[in-house]
């Protein structure tokens, strides 16, 4: 009689051994270069120059599912600004970027995923913003990233600080007591859209403006990237509190566990995408 090899017959050894490999073959130099294939697709108007592509590859564009040459990658966009954090636990990137001086102004999120092991990409998952979306002025927006600091932290985040803090943040929507666990002391700027919550100053606080209607919809569908090196974390979901649904990217940056930079994309009428997510079942918010 044969014996099966099943992970029960490992040893604990063993297994602690094969576990950390899992997430060591995510590859970040893999993960960084299909970024650059993104944005030079972007820039030249052509999806052909993404390598790497798993067959379960699907492209969801402000929540919905769609044929990638069929959206914003159609388009030629003069690239002004674009930033990405790695996740390399969950193998995948989130990049924002501005595109102010193309035939249209454009302010994209975008979660890449790659399959762990082969690091090919299953999944383009983007907010797409533009004229007429929430607090929208690319030129604006443009101004206040460039003029804000992500560079890598002295002491790493937890990534349970990270995702403790996100959660909190969105569930101030449906949560009397969840303001108070989100570190969110001076200084704090958020850039909502294009509007900024501050000047520059120490005094600045992402407190304004906060919900104080406390038990509208659940911010759902929640897809994370998080990259512990930077302090950031990256948030997709549903703003089903918004008339009508709005699909909306948040990016929250901590440094010494408060939260320093807010910057969220949100575009509005976005209603009646109803396409299945996540498409793989299950969550992908990764090991915390
Ligand atoms: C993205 O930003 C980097 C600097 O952070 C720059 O070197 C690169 O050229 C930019 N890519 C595009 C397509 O604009
Ligand atoms: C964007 O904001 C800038 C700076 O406040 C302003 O000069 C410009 O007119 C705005 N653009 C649009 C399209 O509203
Ligand atoms: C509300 O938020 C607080 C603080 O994060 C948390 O402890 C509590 O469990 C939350 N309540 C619900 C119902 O999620
Ligand atoms: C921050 O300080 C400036 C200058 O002292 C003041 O004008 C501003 O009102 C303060 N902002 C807040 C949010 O307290
Ligand atoms: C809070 O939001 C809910 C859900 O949208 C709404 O029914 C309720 O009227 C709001 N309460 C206040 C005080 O605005
Ligand atoms: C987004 O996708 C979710 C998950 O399938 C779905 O329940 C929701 O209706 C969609 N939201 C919008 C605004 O289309
Ligand atoms: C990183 C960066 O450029 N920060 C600047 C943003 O603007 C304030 C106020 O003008 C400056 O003090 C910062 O140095």
């Amino acid at each position: 009689m044969k014996m099966r090899l099943s992970p029960s017959h490992l040893p604990a050894t063993t297994l602690a051994l094969l576990l950390p490999l899992t997430n060591a073959e995510c590859i970040r130099a893999a993960l960084l270069e299909t970024v650059d294939e993104y944005l030079q697709g972007l820039s030249m108007g052509q999806a052909g120059l993404l390598q790497n592509i798993a067959d379960d590859f699907l492209n969801v564009e402000n929540n919905k599912t769609i044929p990638i040459i069929t959206g914003i990658i159609g388009n030629i966009l003069k690239i002004d600004y674009n930033h990405t954090i790695v996740d390399l636990v969950s193998c995948a990137t989130f990049t924002e970027l501005v595109s102010s001086r193309s035939e249209k102004p454009w302010v994209i999120g975008t979660q890449i995923r790659h399959h762990p092991v082969d690091n090919t990409v299953y999944l383009i998952d983007s907010v797409v913003s533009t004229t007429g979306d929430w607090f929208f002025n690319a030129s604006k927006t443009l101004h206040y990233m460039q003029n804000e600091s992500w560079a890598p932290l002295g002491k790493p985040e937890s990534r349970q600080t990270l995702l403790t803090a996100a959660d909190a943040y969105l569930d101030m929507w449906t949560n009397a007591t969840a303001e108070a666990a989100v570190p969110l002391d001076t200084p704090c700027d958020r850039l909502e859209g294009s509007a900024y919550t501050g000047q520059g100053l120490s005094n600045d606080t992402c407190r304004l403006n906060v919900p104080t209607n406390h038990t509208q919809k659940p911010n759902s569908g929640r897809r994370y990237v998080v990259d512990e090196s930077v302090g950031a974390v990256s948030v997709l979901c549903v703003f089903e509190h918004m008339s009508p649904d709005a699909a909306d990217s948040h990016l929250f940056r901590l440094e010494g566990g408060k939260l320093r930079f807010v910057h969220t994309i949100t575009k509005m009428s976005s209603a009646g995408l109803g396409d299945p997510y996540p498409p793989r079942g299950g969550s992908i918010r990764g090991p915390a």
